[in-house]
C-alpha cells in the first residue's frame, strides 16, 4: 500500500488508487467534449435516459447481425428472459465485434461521472425479440440490489439498436422520469415512451429508470446488444472474472479489462490473494 501507517484513520484515508505496480489507467470516456457530457448529464438527470443516433455504421450492424445470428438459438426459459426471445448471454468471451459498444467513449464519458471510478461491466447480451413477442414485464436494472428507493442508480445500461427499432416491432419501452419514483411501480396513466431509433444508435438509461422490451407485433425480428454496468463495489450480473479466459482479457483493451474486474475498488475490493488482479495476467501466470 502507498501510503503510511500514520496518516490511516478511517477506511475513508484508503480511498485513492493504492496500487503500487498497477495504477489505474485513463478512462477512454476522457476523450469527450466535457460541455457534450454535461448535456448528457443534464438529460440524464431529467428523464433518466438519453438517446444517441450514429454511434454505429451500417456496416458495423451489418457484421454485429452477422456474428450474433449463428447462436441465436433456444427462446427464454421464462417470460422476463421472454419465450419468443433469443438472448445470447457472455458476448465478451465469444466475439471480439461488441468491444466497440462495450467501451464506447461517449458511454464511458457519462459512466465516469455518474459511477465510482472502477466500475464493472455487469452484463453483456444480445436481445433478439421475435414476431409475436409479447412486452417484458417492466423492471428497472439495479431492482436485484436489496436497497430501498428512492435512491441514486447503483448500475447504467444501454441498448444499442441494430435492427431499426420502431413502435411496434420490440423497441425498449421507457418511463421517462420514473428513475426518481420511490416504491411504486408503473401504472396505466404513466406515460410508456418506445424508443423508436434507427439502427446504429444507442440509449442509455439509469439502473432506476423502469422500461422493458417491447412487444413485437411485425413479421421481423429486432435486434439489440445491451452492455450493462454497475458500481465497483457490487457483485456484476455476468461473472466476467470466471467466464472469460485470461487469454481474451490480455487481448482486450484497458477500459474492458479493468471492466471485466481487473481493477480494484480502493482499498480491497477486487484483490486476489492480497494483491491486484492484473498480477494474474502476468505473462509468467498460468492462462
Ligand atoms: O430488449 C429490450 O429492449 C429490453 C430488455 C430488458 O430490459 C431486459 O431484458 O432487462
Amino acid at each position: 500500500m502507498n501510503i503510511d501507517d500514520e496518516s490511516v484513520t478511517t477506511l475513508e484515508d484508503l480511498r485513492g488508487d493504492l496500487a503500487q505496480r498497477y495504477k489505474r489507467t485513463a478512462s477512454g470516456g476522457s476523450s469527450v467534449d466535457s460541455a457534450i457530457v454535461d448535456a448528457d448529464m443534464a438529460a440524464l438527470d431529467g428523464d433518466g435516459y438519453v438517446i444517441w443516433e450514429d454511434l454505429l455504421t451500417p456496416e458495423q450492424c451489418r457484421q454485429i447481425r452477422e456474428v450474433v445470428r449463428p447462436w441465436l438459438g433456444h427462446t427464454g426459459r421464462n417470460s422476463f428472459e421472454g419465450r419468443r426471445t433469443q438472448r445470447i448471454y457472455s458476448l465478451l468471451s465469444r466475439t471480439r465485434a461488441c468491444d466497440g459498444i462495450v467501451a464506447n467513449p461517449r458511454v464511458l464519458a457519462v459512466l465516469d461521472r455518474l459511477l465510482m471510478p472502477n466500475y464493472l461491466l455487469s452484463a453483456l447480451q444480445a436481445i433478439n425479440i421475435q414476431p409475436g413477442e409479447a412486452a417484458q414485464l417492466a423492471h428497472h436494472d439495479d431492482g436485484f440490489y436489496p436497497i430501498p428507493r428512492p435512491r441514486e442508480p447503483l448500475a447504467a445500461a444501454t441498448i444499442w439498436a441494430i435492427d431499426d427499432f420502431t413502435a411496434d416491432n420490440g423497441a425498449t419501452v421507457l418511463y421517462p422520469g420514473s428513475h426518481r419514483w420511490g416504491k411504486r411501480r408503473p401504472g396505466l396513466d404513466d406515460q410508456a415512451l418506445p424508443v423508436v431509433m434507427p439502427a446504429g444508435s444507442c440509449v442509455f438509461f439509469v439502473g432506476t429508470l423502469w422500461h422493458g422490451g417491447g412487444a413485437n407485433s411485425t413479421d421481423r425480428d429486432r435486434l439489440a446488444v445491451t452492455a450493462q454496468y454497475c458500481q465497483p463495489w457490487l457483485r456484476p450480473m455476468e461473472a466476467f472474472t470466471l467466464s472469460i479466459s485470461r487469454e481474451i482479457a490480455r487481448s482486450v483493451s484497458d477500459d474492458i479489462r479493468r471492466m471485466l474486474g481487473y481493477s480494484i475498488h480502493p482499498p480491497f475490493v477486487g484483490a486476489v490473494d492480497g494483491l491486484h488482479p492484473l498480477r494474474l495476467l502476468e505473462a509468467a501466470q498460468d492462462s
